[in-house]
């Protein structure tokens, strides 16, 4: 009991974690404890296994070899090994959006039927943004935005259009710094050359190279991805939701959406409530059909049309063995392997989706924009057939599900605070001047079994509002607090120190704000650039008093995601376990120490919840005092 109390806080994982135990059927957490020891020279960076010479490593006792057998040393290998991790992550959140980016060319050519634009207002917003002439008709205005913002990725010259959202400090840093990245696919080959055998050796420069991938991932790849799918998917608008496992139903066809790209999830949402779809379930004995997602696709489903959640990372495997799932269709990202193994032990089909993410052995039915909905319709409908396979008596769905409130966008916040017609971040800024509210925080990530599941988001966040911080979160770690009843306007009477709770009293706004999926870290940025051009709050984002933390990070992503919140001048704190480069005294106290002078940001590694709101409080306090602002009126 007390062992699978400390594998997760959170009730209805407990319950499916003792079934699996009873089953004997492993998870994450089991794998991990097979695991032990991990090894130490990986954890530390020292591994080096980028030429065949090696694999190398550096004896962190100062005994052994102290190079590698090229000469690098420990200071070169942990930067190149960091470096290589925060490519992919960009690599990864870029390639979605450049995804997002094809379905509207795609439509332009009017070969993707079931898209339309949906939030016309962003459309011209957004074109204009990129010197788009938008008197023309829709179409056009549409086929040239899909052509700039395609060129984005491959521009080779001069910088990104999103980047001159931020504020003019902070862009003449990046130039000071020559970080202003020029294509998003251009620096992220540039840092993966610069980490081959025998070019960079500077582990200073290779951090350089990094913040410059990075920005081109936040104010780049992400920014589009979010952008795109607003204006086709829609804006989210304040939307009532539920999540935990409980959202899973007894008597329903249940198909869980898993991973990143919403294109497909949308339409899968519009196959679940196809009047033919619902009969013919009906007609095989369940009472309808219930989608629920996982992980961000979940996250964006909900954003846009309330479709409950099912849960976060660590519970992909969970929702299979409550014994109710029919389908776990999954497109990229976050998908465990594990899946098709724990989906082998009950009657659930697993179905990947893109083809850049199969799984051998497992149906693949292959996501096109041009029929996209004809592909969600046959997948319903195999979670239709595949009711009947249901063994009733092996069904567990824990009761827990709990209410919520999402779909918050830095054009909503704008809105909520200022009104619709005087819309603006006045409130919101004046509130933070006036010592009503300390600060914000950004806090993002994942899950990672080697942390009590949800135990550090959820206690980190409650410490932060409790000392009125206003609280944005994404990805893995909204669905955490969603789950602990932070995400509901009540949460404010609850939870929240009394500054904050009367901001939130006085709109009817959660004390948390839940903005959307990990690529939506994007719309923080934009976010926090409005808030500096409304004024009283200093000239650049280092300037806020605002911090970020991925308490439970476990992905690469969250690591181009910390790298594009330092290099926009934000104090951000990473749990779990720190970066795999203690191993190198000098990147770690740069990352930590040095950076600051640099850039305006730093990174802290912090493995306590409450240490870490002291540090981001203390932060925040720091830049109150820095912008000479009142002390806080409730502290
Ligand atoms: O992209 S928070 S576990 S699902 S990486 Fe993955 Fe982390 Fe979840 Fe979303 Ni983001």
């Amino acid at each position: 009991m007390e062992e699978i109390k400390a594998k997760s806080i959170d009730q209805a994982t407990q319950e499916i974690l003792r079934k699996a135990k009873e089953e004997n059927i492993k998870t994450a957490w089991e794998r991990l404890e097979a695991q032990q020891p991990q090894c130490g020279f990986g954890q530390l960076g020292l591994c080096c296994t980028i030429c065949n010479m090696g694999p190398c490593r550096i004896d962190p006792f100062g005994e052994g070899a102290q190079m590698g057998v090229c000469g690098a040393n420990q200071d070169t290998i942990a930067a190149r090994n960091l470096a290589r991790k925060i490519a992919a992550g960009a690599a990864a959140h870029s390639d979605h959006g450049r995804d997002v980016a094809e379905t509207l060319s795609l439509m332009a050519k009017g070969q993707a039927h079931d898209y339309a634009i949906l939030d016309i207002e962003k459309l011209k917003a957004l074109a204009e943004e990129f010197d788009i002439d938008t008197h023309r008709n829709e179409k056009e205005i549409v086929q040239e935005l899909a052509r700039k913002l395609l060129a984005e990725f491959g521009r080779q010259e001069a910088e990104l259009v999103f980047l001159t959202r931020a504020p003019k400090k902070r862009q003449a840093i990046w130039k000071k710094l020559g970080i202003l990245p020029r294509g998003i696919d251009r620096e992220i080959v540039e840092l993966l050359h610069t980490t081959n055998m025998g070019v960079d050796n500077d582990y200073r420069n290779l951090i350089t190279t990094s913040l410059c991938c990075a920005l081109s991932d936040g104010w780049g790849g992400s920014m589009v991805a979010t952008e795109l799918q607003d204006i086709i998917l829609g804006s989210p608008q304040p939307v009532r939701g539920k999540v935990n496992l409980g959202v899973l139903k007894k008597d329903y066809v249940n198909v869980v959406v898993h991973g990143h790209e919403p294109i497909l999830s949308e339409m899968a949402v519009k196959a679940s409530q196809d009047a033919e779809l619902i009969k013919l379930a009906k007609s095989k004995g369940a009472q309808g059909i219930n989608l629920a997602g996982i992980c961000c696709t979940a996250n964006e489903v909900l954003m846009r049309h309330g479709i409950p959640v099912a849960g976060n990372f660590l519970q992909q495997e969970l929702a299979i063995i409550t014994g109710a799932v029919e389908v776990m269709m999954v497109d990229a990202q976050c998908i465990m392997p594990a899946l098709k193994e724990v989906a082998s032990c009950f009657h659930t089909k697993l179905i990947t989706t893109n083809p850049k993410a199969r799984f051998p052995g497992v149906i693949h039915i292959e996501f096109h924009p041009e029929k996209a909905y004809e592909v969600a319709k046959e997948i319903i409908k195999l979670a239709i057939e595949n009711f009947s396979n249901r063994d009733k008596d092996r069904v567990d769905i824990p009761k827990q599900e709990v209410d919520l409130v999402s779909g918050f966008t830095k054009e909503i916040i704008f809105q909520i605070l200022g009104g619709r017609y005087r819309a603006s971040y006045k409130p919101l800024n004046e509130a933070i001047i006036s010592g009503r509210l300390r600060g914000v925080a950004g806090v993002v990530g994942c899950n990672n079994p080697k942390q009590t599941h949800d135990y550090f988001h959820t206690t980190l966040v409650k410490e932060l509002i409790k000392n009125d911080v206003l609280v944005l979160q994404t990805g893995c770690s909204a669905i955490a607090s969603a789950k602990q009843g932070l995400l509901i306007p009540e949460a404010a009477e609850a939870y929240a120190g009394k500054g904050l709770k009367e901001i939130c009293e006085a709109v009817g706004i959660p004390p948390v704000l839940h903005l959307g999926s990990c690529v939506d870290n994007s719309r923080i940025l934009t976010a926090a650039s409005q808030i500096i051009a409304e004024g009283g709050l200093g000239e650049d984002l280092s300037d806020l008093p605002a911090a970020g933390c991925a308490p439970e990070w476990m992905s690469e992503k969250a690591l181009a995601i910390g790298f594009y919140f330092v290099a926009s001048g934000i104090y951000t704190i990473f749990g779990a376990s720190p970066f795999p480069i203690l191993g190198s005294k000098n990147l770690t106290d740069y990352l930590t120490s040095g950076l600051e002078q640099l850039i305006g940001g730093r990174f802290e590694f912090c493995a306590d919840p409450l240490k870490m709101a002291r540090l981001m409080l203390e932060h925040i306090d720091k830049k109150r005092q820095a912008l000479n602002l009142r002390p806080v009126m409730y502290a």
